[in-house]
């Protein structure tokens, strides 16, 4: 089982961006019978006879089509797509290969030339808003390095950003802009020992420019927000670790990243994405009430919000709904990394979200949150390896979409319906009395509590009414 975990955690860093430096991609697999593109302007669409994608109702048989998602339609005084606010992450969607680290890679798209030279990202880019627009998605979330290829140098590595995100902005038109971006710390060597903890100040300094740079061009781009995600923020081993140094490390660039914000004028949202280990044995963000923790030490409170990743959260051994909850009553809900795990796999597998019951847990959450926005659901969620056909990009993402919706819709029955929301109230009624008020207002000395429970004697302890519960729910979905 060792080896499989060492395996499993190569996994983690293969989903993303792969082939962003050092081995590069792969050639042309031209005995696996892939389909390498090599010529430098790409003629017509990436994704011809594919249509732009319309809502047809339950109804429907088309599988290009969506059954559940009705961007316009209202639901309790929102516009679903106000509710929703989608998003596709560019690493999956298009560095995503397939490959793992028991075998090559399944996905070579035709317009894939086998490079990541800057006219590749160029074309990617291309293919990225042609996507867009065809799924009806207005937003899009990246790192730095999927987007454009490392340099020689941190000044060569800016400039193919700069040129790539000139592009994007021009393709973004007036209507698409990114829910978020992020810079790539945990791809490169220098990052082994992470970037904000590194034990390196050289390294800290490198990933201080990198995200001072990604920030830039998230804001260039009219980004609603920027994420941290600490990869390898993290440690292996606590013997040669001092955790509380490198904390204190992480604070302070939390810090600077604040101060920078605010100096350029960025308005978005600054999230940090809660992540238990992968690639680190233990990552510091280790889900939301730990990150609230660290944001509460270091009077980062009101400075940061979370991105919770449902796949994240049921590595740390939670359900996606509690860490939203979690989220949520500490006024951290900032965004959510729409994707989900398998129940027989122990890693990041990043799947799209197709339980409707996880999906009307997570919509409670947003409802109850009164949605999302500036956040949104980014589908950091990637195909299976054995899905390899382009149209598989489109059933992907329509699959997640209409199971979040239908969650949506199930979740606004449930609370118009109001019997679960009667059931939770009535549990807890003995608290809407006179005594139980002043209790909840922090007047319940012990003394009188004990006056109190001599008096009332043995309690009637009354049923949770857990079954009714569930009966509710099911019969919402
Ligand atoms: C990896 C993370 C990553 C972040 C962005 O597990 O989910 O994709 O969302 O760096
Ligand atoms: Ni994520
Ligand atoms: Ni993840």
């Amino acid at each position: 089982m060792k080896g499989g975990r060492i395996l499993l955690l190569l996994v983690c860093s293969s989903v993303i961006t792969l082939g962003v430096f050092a081995a590069g991609p792969p050639t042309c697999p031209a005995d696996l019978g892939g389909k390498c593109s090599d010529s430098e302007e790409w003629e017509g669409e990436f994704f011809p006879g594919i249509p732009k994608i319309k809502y047809e109702g339950p109804s429907s048989k088309n599988p290009l089509a969506f059954k559940w998602y009705n961007a316009e339609e209202e639901i309790l005084g929102k516009k679903m797509k106000d509710w929703m606010r989608f998003s596709i992450a560019f690493w999956h969607t298009f560095r995503g290969t397939g490959g793992d680290p028991f075998g090559a890679p399944t996905k070579y798209w035709p317009w894939e030339d086998g490079t990541n030279s800057l006219a590749m990202a160029k074309r990617r880019m291309r293919a990225n808003f042609e996507f867009l627009e065809k799924i009806g998605v207005d937003r899009w979330c990246f790192h730095d390095r999927d987007i454009a290829p490392d340099g020689e140098t941190l000044e060569e590595s800016n400039k193919n950003l700069d040129e790539v995100v000139a592009l994007a902005k021009e393709l973004q038109e007036t209507n698409i802009r990114p829910l978020w971006g992020t810079a790539q710390l945990f791809m490169h060597p220098r990052y082994m020992h992470g970037g904000a903890t590194s034990s390196e100040l050289g390294v800290y300094a490198y990933a201080a420019a990198q995200v001072k740079k990604a920030m830039e061009v998230t804001h260039y781009l009219g980004g609603e927000n920027y994420v941290f995600w600490g990869g390898r923020e993290g440690y292996q081993s606590l013997l040669n670790t001092d955790m509380e140094r490198e904390l204190d490390h992480l604070a302070r660039f939390c810090e600077a990243a604040v101060a920078y914000k605010k100096k350029i004028g960025f308005n978005g949202t600054l999230l940090i994405e809660p992540k238990p280990q992968e690639p680190t044995k233990h990552q510091y963000d280790w889900d939301a009430a730990t990150t609230a923790n660290f944001l509460r030490k270091y009077g980062l409170i009101g400075e940061f919000k979370l991105n919770i990743e449902c796949n994240h959260a049921t590595l740390s051994g939670h359900s996606c709904h509690h860490e939203l909850e979690t989220a949520r009553i500490n006024g951290l809900l900032g965004n959510i990394d729409a994707n989900t795990g398998d129940p027989q796999i122990g890693w990041d597998t990043d799947q799209f979200m197709t339980d409707i019951s996880e999906a009307t847990m997570v919509m409670l959450s947003v409802i109850r949150n009164g949605g999302l926005a500036p956040g949104g659901f980014n589908f950091d969620a990637k195909l299976r390896r054995e899905s390899t056909e382009v149209e598989d990009i489109f059933l992907a993402h329509i699959s997640g979409m209409d199971t979040l919706a239908r969650g949506l819709r199930s979740a606004a029955k449930l609370i118009q319906d109001g019997s679960l929301a009667e059931l939770v109230r009535k549990r807890y009624q003995s608290f809407d009395t006179e005594i139980g008020a002043q209790v909840e207002a922090g007047k319940g000395d012990f003394e009188t509590l004990e006056k109190l429970a001599m008096k009332w004697g043995e309690p009637k302890v009354p049923s949770a009414k857990q079954e009714l519960a569930e009966m509710i729910f099911q019969s919402a979905l």
